[in-house]
């Protein structure tokens, strides 16, 4: 397959990087081309769990708020508690429709100025911000600023990243950032990414210093082996993180997703969704993600590009959305949606394995 170029799909400051460094493949995410190998899957997972790995997330764009509704508005937009946010503190956050399905699930960082950035997932939520702004009255500015991460993973990234701009950043929490520079290159430094192996991205402010921005990390990456990676589809599986538009559908809420402990219906602050997701937690949710353990040896094609049928004598339960072979765990490892009283019954399933049709267990997450 080859996936055809033009100006709609748009190049990440770290582009020419990435090329020059041997990117192999990517996808498109936020009408962005995004790397996804650099040839060899297995040299980037040992990096990513035992050293240091520096990846091009460009693609995970901003919408940023501003003006002096900037506090209301992004409450309303997002369905967790933001009563108690300070500048420099950020949280991952479930901006819900008004029937509280999942539109999208950003890392949200609240800004010195009081302004703040939705670090979104792949869907367009810069409309959905823009037209939500504007039909409740908010003072807001909303925008799509230049702003584009850098991520460095793994449990080398924080000697790297302390000496690359001090070691104020080993007291950074979880979520947490630092507005500052490197070398006069404006960044935001924040303790995240998505992976558990521990970590910061580094927010670049200026598009035009991608390149420069990228060397600098290398070069002092050198003595800790760094070499370069991609959001990663195995260890993202054993820490069981979200991916959302992959693992969800759009009529997926955050309960259901496990983002229930990210979810506050019962503040006095409107947002929205709040009703319909005080329901779901009444209710409890219809469907849960869940880890599953194929009983397969693995040695089948264990990618899956589409969703797949999860089965009980026969009869469809859920949906397949990631199957890996985990080289810690020794198995073959995937990530599923699966109706509640089979879950909650424990019962074994029935799945379409890398090699044929393969019974499953059901896990909790994470594997890892
Ligand atoms: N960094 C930035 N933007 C992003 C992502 C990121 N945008 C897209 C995507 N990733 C957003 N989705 C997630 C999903 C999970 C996590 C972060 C972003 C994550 N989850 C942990 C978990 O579920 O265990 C921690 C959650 C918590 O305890 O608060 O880290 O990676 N800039």
């Amino acid at each position: 397959m080859h996936l055809s170029t033009s100006p709609r799909i748009r190049r990440s400051p770290y582009f020419e990087s990435t090329v020059a460094a041997g990117a192999t493949s990517w996808t498109v995410y936020n009408k962005m081309l995004m790397p996804t190998s650099y040839g060899d899957v297995k040299a980037e997972y040992d990096r990513l769990v035992n050293g240091v790995a520096m990846w091009d997330v460009a693609a995970e764009r901003q919408v940023q708020i501003e003006g002096p509704d900037a506090d209301e508005c992004a409450q309303y937009l997002s369905s967790r508690d933001l009563s108690s946010m300070v500048e420099g503190q950020g949280k991952y956050v479930a901006m819900c429709d008004h029937a509280g399905a999942i539109l999208n699930d950003p890392v949200l960082l609240k800004l010195s100025g009081g302004r703040y950035w939705f670090s979104l997932a792949d869907s367009d939520m810069l409309l959905w911000c823009k037209a939500v702004a504007a039909e409740r009255g908010f003072d807001v500015k909303v925008t799509e600023p230049d702003v584009s991460p850098l991520a460095i993973q793994g449990p080398k990234a924080e000697d790297l990243v302390a000496e690359l701009i001090g070691e104020s950043v080993r007291s950074l929490k979880y979520f947490w950032f630092s507005e500052t520079s490197l070398d006069g290159i404006p960044i935001v430094v924040c303790r995240s990414g998505w992976s558990k192996q521990g970590g910061f991205e580094l927010f670049l402010q200026d598009g035009a210093r991608g390149d420069e921005l990228w060397d600098r990390v290398a070069e002092a990456g050198r003595r800790y082996d760094i070499g370069p990676g991609a959001p990663n589809a195995i260890e993202r599986v054993e820490s069981g993180l979200l991916s959302w538009g992959g693992d969800t559908t759009p009529d997926s809420n955050p309960y259901e997703a496990l983002m229930g402990r990210f979810v506050n219906p019962d503040i006095d602050a409107d947002f929205i969704g709040k009703d319909a997701l005080a329901a779901v937690a009444a209710e409890g949710p219809a469907r849960l993600m869940v880890g599953l353990v194929i009983d397969d040896d693995g040695a089948g094609s264990p990618m899956t590009p589409v969703r797949t049928p999860i089965r009980r004598n026969g009869e469809v339960v859920g949906t397949l959305s990631a199957m890996v072979r985990s080289p810690r765990l020794h198995a073959t490892i995937g990530l599923g949606q699966v109706k509640a009283e089979v879950v909650e019954a424990g019962h074994p399933v029935e799945v379409d394995g890398p090699s044929g049709p393969a019974t499953a267990t059901i896990r909790s997450l994470p594997f890892l």
